[in-house]
C-alpha cells in the first residue's frame, strides 16, 4: 500500500486537528443516526488517544465506542479526480460515513486504511465525515483481548488488570495517526514493490513490480537516482501490472553509518501524456542470517537498542513529530543502532526516520501473548490478514530488517501449546510472511514461561528471547540470575544452532531511588542489571544483539504490579535519563 503523495497528478490534505467527539457508552449512536453528524459533546485532538486527553470524561480506562466528526470542504476542482480518505491508524475498529452514507469498516488497528469516496462527496461544498471507533478486543482479534469473566473462570484473579488486557500496555482508543483526503487520477499507480540483490559492493540487481488500478495501454518511465540518475528505463504496459529487473552500477549501499537512499520515480504515460507519477526512496542493502551472525550487506552487525512503545503524555498513542525527533536524538546520543516496534507496527514516519538515520528495525505484528486456549480459526485469519497488510505497507523500507510475527505466545504456560497445536499455528503464520517477503528473516520473541521448547524456535531464522532473571525470577539476585541465563542460552544454542537476539531485559526503576546495595527499583540496580546482562551477551559469539526493555516508561493497564507506568524505561515517560541511560551510552560507544 503506497503512502499518499502530493505531486502534479495527486493532491493531499492533512485533515487531522480538532474533531468533534462523543462517547457512546450505550451503543446508541447508530440507532440515533449520529452518522449524520451529532451534537457536540466535546472536542478532541487528532491524532491522539481519547484516554489522556479526556480523562475528565472518565475515559482514562475506557473500552468501548466513541464517535468522531469533522466538516471538510472539498474543492470544486476535485470533480474529475478520484477522491480518497485515508486513516493512518485507528485503534481498533472503525466504521466510516460520509454525508450520512455508510462507506465501510476497518477491522484492525495500527495500520493505514483508505476508502474511495468520490461518489459520496459534494465538490465545492462542506462534507461531513463521521467515524465510529471502538477499542474492544476479542479472542479472534490481533491483538487478542481478554474479558474480565475469563479471569474469574480461570481463577486468575491476581492477574486481573483494569481495563482487562492480555498485554502490558494501555489498550488506548482513538484516531492515533494523521487523517488525509487525497486524490488520484482516474488511472493511477497502485503499488510498487522494489527488491535489491547485490551483485558486488557497488552494483545490484533491482527487481520491480509495478501495478496500476486498472488495465492500461501505455508506458512506464522509470528513473532511479541518487545525487544523479543511475538508471533510466521505459517499459510498455498492456495490463495492470508489470515485473522487470534492471542492473545498476556505481551504487552506494545503505548501512548503519551511511544510510544512502535512492529515489525511484515512475511516470505512467498514456497516449503520449503523463497521467500519474509516484516516487519513493529505498536503499541497496541485503540481510542474511548465517551461522552465528546477522549480516548486513554480507558483514556481521550487532544490534544494540531497545524495545519501545508509542506512548507519550497527553498524546497517549497518538503520533507526534516532537517525540519522534526526541526519541531518535536520544537513541543516537547513546549510540543505539536498532529497535523493535514492540508490540505493534509504528507510524510510517518512524520507519522513514530510521531509513534516513541508518537504524535497524524489527517490525512487529501485534500478536502479543496469544493465549492458545482461546486461539481459534478467527485468530489465525486475523493474524494472516494483519501480516498481509503490514508487509504491504512496510516492504520497501530498508530500515526494516526483520519481521517479528508475534511476541511471547503462551505467556500462561499451557501444556496444550506443545501438543502440536502451537506448531501447526506458527507453521502457517511463518509460511504466510515468507510467501509475501523472501528478503527478510522472521522471528517471534519468546518468554521464559513458554520455555526452550517453544515451537516458534522451529521456524524462526534467529531466536529472540525476553528474559528477566534477577527481576521476575530471583528478584534482587542479579548474579544468580546471570548464571541461570547463561545456562539457558547455551541450552538454546546447543538445541537449535540459530543465533540469539536478546529482545528484552530490564528492571522497573523509580527515578531518584538510590542504593549502594543491590536494591530493586533503584537506578543503580537497573544500571548494574543491564551492564551485567550485556557483559554476558557480548561473551557469546552466537548472540546477535541486545534490546533493553524499555526505552522509556509507558502507561499500562492498572495492576498492583505497576505504579501507573511500566517503569523499565532508561528514560522516564517524559524522556529524562535515568542512570542506566548514561551507562548504556558508555557501553554502546
Ligand atoms: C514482557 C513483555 C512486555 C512487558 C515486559 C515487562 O516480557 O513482552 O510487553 O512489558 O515483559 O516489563 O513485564
Amino acid at each position: 500500500m503506497l503512502k499518499p503523495k502530493f505531486n502534479n497528478y495527486r493532491n493531499l490534505f492533512d485533515i487531522s486537528g480538532i474533531w468533534k467527539f462523543k462517547v457512546d457508552r450505550n451503543n446508541e449512536g447508530v440507532k440515533n443516526k449520529w452518522y449524520n453528524g451529532f451534537e457536540e459533546d466535546s472536542e478532541i485532538a487528532v491524532p491522539g488517544s481519547w484516554n489522556e486527553q479526556l480523562d475528565n470524561l472518565d475515559l482514562l480506562t475506557y473500552v468501548g465506542k466513541a464517535w468522531y466528526a469533522k466538516n471538510i470542504f472539498i474543492p470544486k476542482n476535485f470533480k474529475r479526480k478520484r477522491v480518497w480518505i485515508r486513516f493512518d491508524s485507528v485503534d481498533f475498529h472503525s466504521s466510516l460515513w460520509v454525508n450520512g452514507k455508510f462507506i465501510g469498516n476497518n477491522g484492525s488497528g495500527y495500520l493505514p486504511f483508505d476508502f474511495e469516496i468520490s461518489e459520496f462527496v459534494k465538490c465545492g461544498e462542506n462534507n461531513i465525515i463521521v467515524l465510529s471507533v471502538d477499542n474492544i478486543l476479542t479472542d479472534d482479534t490481533i491483538p487478542q483481548g481478554i474479558q474480565a469473566e475469563y479471569y474469574k473462570n480461570e481463577n486468575r484473579l491476581r492477574d486481573e488488570t483494569y481495563p482487562a488486557a492480555r498485554f502490558d500496555f494501555s489498550p488506548n482508543g482513538g484516531i492515533h495517526r494523521p487523517v488525509y483526503i487525497y486524490t488520484t487520477p482516474q488511472v493511477f499507480i497502485e503499488d510498487i514493490i522494489i527488491k535489491t540483490k547485490l551483485t558486488s559492493e557497488n552494483s545490484s540487481k533491482v527487481s520491480l513490480q509495478i501495478s496500476t488500478n486498472t488495465k492500461i495501454k501505455g508506458e512506464l518511465h522509470i528513473n532511479i537516482s541518487g545525487s544523479e540518475s543511475i538508471c533510466k528505463e521505459t517499459v510498455e504496459l498492456n495490463s495492470d501490472s508489470i515485473s522487470l529487473e534492471v542492473a545498476v552500477d556505481n551504487i552506494k549501499l545503505w548501512g548503519l553509518k551511511e544510510p544512502n537512499l535512492y529515489d525511484l520515480s515512475i511516470e505512467l504515460v498514456s497516449e503520449n501524456k503523463t497521467v500519474d507519477s509516484y516516487s519513493l526512496s529505498f536503499g541497496f542493502r541485503e540481510i542474511e542470517v548465517k551461522g552465528t551472525n546477522f549480516l548486513l550487506n554480507g558483514k556481521p552487525v550487532y544490534m544494540q537498542g531497545f524495545g519501545k512503545h508509542e506512548d507519550f503524555p497527553a498524546f497517549g498513542k497518538g503520533f507526534n513529530y516532537q517525540s519522534l525527533v526526541k526519541d531518535f536524538s536520544l537513541m543516537k546520543w547513546m549510540h543505539a543502532n536498532s529497535f523493535r516496534t514492540s508490540h505493534y507496527p509504528y507510524a510510517e514516519e518512524v520507519l522513514e526516520m530510521a531509513d534516513r538515520n541508518g537504524f535497524l528495525i524489527i517490525d512487529e505484528v501485534p500478536a502479543v501473548s496469544l493465549d492458545f486456549r482461546k486461539v481459534n480459526g478467527g485468530t489465525l485469519k486475523s493474524h494472516k490478514q494483519f501480516i498481509n497488510r503490514l508487509v504491504s505497507r512496510d516492504k520497501n523500507h530498508p530500515s526494516v530488517v526483520a519481521w517479528a510475527v508475534g511476541n511471547e505466545p503462551n505467556l500462561v504456560g499451557e501444556e496444550s501449546y506443545y501438543d502440536g497445536r502451537g506448531e501447526k499455528y506458527w507453521r502457517e503464520v511463518f509460511q504466510t510472511v515468507r510467501e509475501l517477503d523472501d528478503t527478510r528473516p522472521v522471528t517471534v520473541p519468546n518468554c521464559q514461561r513458554a520455555g526452550i521448547n517453544d515451537p516458534v524456535f522451529l521456524f524462526s531464522d534467529f531466536i529472540s528471547i525476553n528474559r528477566y532473571y534477577g527481576w521476575y525470577e530471583h528478584p534482587g539476585q542479579i548474579k544468580y540470575g546471570i548464571q541461570l541465563l547463561e545456562r539457558e542460552m547455551d541450552d538454546i544454542w546447543n538445541k537449535y544452532h540459530k543465533p540469539i537476539m536478546m529482545t528484552e531485559f530490564g528492571t522497573d526503576t523509580i527515578e531518584g531511588a538510590h542504593s549502594i546495595a543491590d536494591q530493586m527499583f533503584t537506578e543503580e540496580y537497573q544500571a548494574k542489571f543491564i551492564e551485567m546482562y550485556i557483559k554476558l551477551l557480548r561473551s557469546k559469539n552466537y548472540v546477535i544483539g541486545e534490546h533493553v526493555w524499555n526505552f522509556a516508561d509507558f502507561r499500562t493497564p492498572q495492576h498492583f504490579r505497576r505504579m501507573i507506568f511500566n517503569r523499565k524505561g532508561v528514560f522516564t515517560r517524559t524522556r529524562e535519563p535515568k542512570l542506566a541511560a548514561f551507562r548504556l551510552k558508555e557501553l554502546w560507544s
